[in-house]
């Protein structure tokens, strides 16, 4: 039990035997991997190739051990600050386009991550998360995790189980991003984290479910093996072309918006519903919503929602290294952000 206390998991939680063996397995590897240096208060430990907070390691043993996956499922999956919310935000738009009315629609009133459950958040087996195998299909689910750190049977077979709808971004942007996020999470005990420092964490691979550029070569791979089962998009060309888009998606999705909905405007609809000026407005994201238990404020996921911020932040030099970086990293894959 100590070194669940030690990495804060597991309090007093209720778990069914199943669980239990898997908090154990976790508790008892969780010691011996290699750790650094965190962005907030946490350590992040390496973990089959990419770093992790304990939490994101749990929701993968736990996955792994306990979540049945079904082919109706939709796993928006991100690599942190690449548009997690956003995506979120538009999906459930798209699959539940005929249930709402967007005048009076449930992201008027929750922030995203509320209607799209977190997956490794809410598999923990306890009481007080949302039951995942309760869900209706189809589910609409969301994953930091790497593609690789699914179990074989998610990510293998082309035909039987769920999708993923994928968004990545320049990492320029996502370090920026990211910085000023962990700033805000930052116990106030602690000063800010530099912008050099995250650099050099970032550069070197060393942030949540990184390295980021791993993380996006797994779903590109995927995505091109197995077109059916993972779109990968790029926030850059969400931004440029939204309408097109949603469209995309929602083919990629198997319902495409017909004749009469595009001639009713619902993909423009979605779009503005989805929109930074939009979701960033609703009062339920304006307000502060941190607590003990969740210590991220729904407002900490919106700052500017900009293409190309970065430029006001980072040296050439630092530009330059990750450009390099992300050069090296994608040579011959076909992928770039160009
Ligand atoms: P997460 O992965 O931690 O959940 P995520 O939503 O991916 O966070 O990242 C937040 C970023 O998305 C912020 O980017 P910025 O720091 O460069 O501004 C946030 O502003 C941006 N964002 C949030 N909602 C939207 C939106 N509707 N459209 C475009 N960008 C958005």
């Amino acid at each position: 039990m100590e070194n669940s206390k030690f990495f804060g998991i597991q309090k007093e939680l209720e778990l069914n035997e199943g669980y239990q063996k898997t908090y154990k397995k976790m508790n008892e590897l969780l010691p011996t991997l290699p750790r650094s240096k965190g962005w907030w208060l946490d350590q992040l430990l390496q973990y089959q190739g990419f770093w992790l907070s304990n939490h994101g390691i749990r929701g993968s043993m736990l996955i792994d051990d306990h979540f049945n996956p079904r082919p109706t499922d939709i796993i928006v999956a991100t690599s942190p600050k690449c548009g997690t919310t956003w995506l979120r935000a538009l999906v459930f738009s798209i699959i539940n386009r005929n249930s709402f009315d967007f005048n009076d629609h449930p992201l008027s009133k929750a922030n995203p991550r509320d209607l799209v459950h977190f997956l490794e958040a809410h598999i923990r087996g306890d009481r007080s998360t949302v039951s995942i195998d309760g869900l209706l299909s189809p589910r609409l689910l969301s994953t930091h995790l790497p593609y690789s750190l699914f179990p074989k049977c998610m990510t293998d077979d082309a035909s039987s189980a769920c999708r993923f709808v994928y968004i990545c971004r320049d990492p320029k942007d996502v370090l920026v991003s990211k910085w000023h996020f962990a700033n805000k999470l930052r116990p106030k005990e602690l000063p800010p984290l530099p912008l050099e420092e995250a650099f050099e964490l970032f550069s070197n691979g060393v942030s949540h479910y990184g390295p980021f550029w791993d993380h996006v070569l797994g779903y590109w791979k995927a995505s091109l093996e197995w077109p059916k089962k993972v779109l990968c998009l790029k926030y850059e060309d969400v931004k440029k072309e939204p309408s097109g888009c949603v469209r995309k998606v929602a083919e990629y999705l198997g319902v495409p918006f017909s004749p009469e909905e595009e001639k009713n405007g619902i993909v423009e609809e979605i779009v503005k519903l989805c929109s930074f000026e939009s979701l960033s407005n609703q009062d339920v994201n304006k307000s502060d919503t941190r607590s003990r238990q969740n210590p991220m404020s729904n407002s900490d996921f919106f700052r500017k929602g900009e293409v190309g911020d970065w430029v006001n932040h980072l040296s050439p030099q630092m530009s330059e290294i990750l450009d390099k970086i992300t050069e090296q990293k994608f040579q011959g894959t076909g992928f770039s952000f160009h």
